[in-house]
């Protein structure tokens, strides 16, 4: 399965073609839609998402309500576009107006104005933009509704908010119930959480966090020992990282295992009758040699603070080379929540590649034939 995306944060809307998803999966819009409203949510967005109520329309590959294997075309329409075609039309428009000279650190602004030229950041920015993740979240709903049909599920939560952390660890079962302002799990971390977020909003200053995400159901044998470019870790990390303000991803116990003895790491392997093997700890998060092992897949994701700070960062105007302070117009204090769920997004859809490139990909009743076949 292939997917691409294109669109910009204030143009006519979010694209997505994703080819090599079979025939015969039915579409369940509601679920993207609802999806599409968590991703908006959360505490500590800023006031973009009042103007936006983001829904999904396909506009092919999909007769009936039901795939039929040709490539499939998602769009998420921007309505604050209408606030914004006088700059941003393709047809014509002002360019000298909503101009960012005043380039952010930790953006794309300045890397990017240096690689695509021209003296406007907008340009990047545009496209750079988390924006973007809005039809990633309606194309990872629908590899999620296909690894449904395997009885392979994706849930997550949010671990940590700046420096305020859950440590303890959670059933996959228990995940349903993330609480809905920051989906945490502990009541009391996440109002210390809230109350990080709001000394944030207060100091104009920003925040991230950590995500821990989980796939149950994944057969044992996906991804590969053999090439590099097959390891299932490798493109589960990849996919993950491509999330817009993600700077790193664990594997199981991950940079902790570094720090442990071998004997405290490896998962023993058991056997018994009528069960098969076993292991008694994940520690490996569901991986060894690049493969799933069968046990549940377990990846934690760590998000940076949102670049755009309401007090500004020192900076340097890229016309004038004057020292100022970095451009704010409206920004989110913290958008882990919404980075949550483009996570697990970004996560099924890899899956789903994953799976459909080892069982093929024309109907889904003969994936779906293949699977059940495989040993767990
Ligand atoms: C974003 C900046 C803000 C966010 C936006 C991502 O947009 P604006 O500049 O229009 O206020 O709200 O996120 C979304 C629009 C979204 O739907 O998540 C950025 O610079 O990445």
């Amino acid at each position: 399965m292939k997917l691409s995306t294109a669109g910009e944060s204030h143009g006519k809307g979010l694209f997505c073609i994703m080819e090599g998803l079979p025939a015969g999966l039915k579409v369940d819009l509601g679920e993207i839609d609802a999806c599409l409203a968590l991703r908006q949510s959360g505490y500590g967005r800023g006031a973009r998402q009042s103007i936006e109520r983001d829904h999904a329309e396909i506009l092919t590959g999909v007769r009936d309500g039901v795939t039929l294997g040709s490539p499939v075309t998602l769009a998420v329409y921007n309505r604050d576009y209408e606030n914004w075609k006088a700059y941003m039309a393709p047809e014509g428009c002002d360019t000298s107006a909503r101009r960012l000279t005043k380039v952010r650190p930790g953006h794309a602004d300045l890397t990017g104005l240096k690689k695509f030229g021209g003296s406007d950041a907008r340009n990047v920015l545009e496209r750079a933009s988390a924006r973007e993740s809005a039809v990633r979240v309606a194309a990872g709903t629908l590899c999620r509704q296909l690894l449904r049909t395997l009885g392979i599920e994706v849930s997550g939560y949010v671990r940590a908010v700046g420096g305020v952390s859950d440590a303890r660890e959670y059933r996959f079962e228990e995940l349903s119930s993330r609480l809905p302002e920051l989906f945490m799990m502990d009541g009391a971390v996440q109002a210390e959480a809230m109350r990080f977020i709001d000394g944030c909003a207060a100091a104009g200053d920003t925040c991230g966090g950590t995500a821990e995400l989980r796939v149950k159901g994944l057969k044992s044998g996906f991804g590969s020992c053999m090439t590099y470019a097959e390891k299932l870790d490798a493109r589960l990390a990849a996919a993950l990282m491509s999330v817009q303000a993600i700077k790193g991803v664990e594997v199981g116990i991950g940079f902790g295992a570094a720090a442990r003895r071998g004997s405290c790491v490896h998962d023993e392997i058991f056997y018994e009758e009528g069960r098969g093997y076993l292991r008694k700890t994940n520690r490996a998060g569901g991986i060894e040699g690049g493969m799933s092992n069968g046990e549940e897949i377990v990846l934690r994701a760590a998000m940076k603070p949102i670049p755009t700070l309401m007090r500004g960062l020192a900076t340097v105007d890229y016309c004038s080379h004057e020292a100022v302070r970095a451009a704010t117009e409206r920004s989110d204090v913290c958008a882990i929540l919404a980075c949550e769920v483009v996570l697990e997004s970004a996560l099924c859809c890899e899956l789903a590649a994953v799976v459909l490139e080892r069982l093929g990909a024309d109907n889904l009743a003969d994936v779906a034939d293949r699977y059940g076949r495989l040993p767990q």
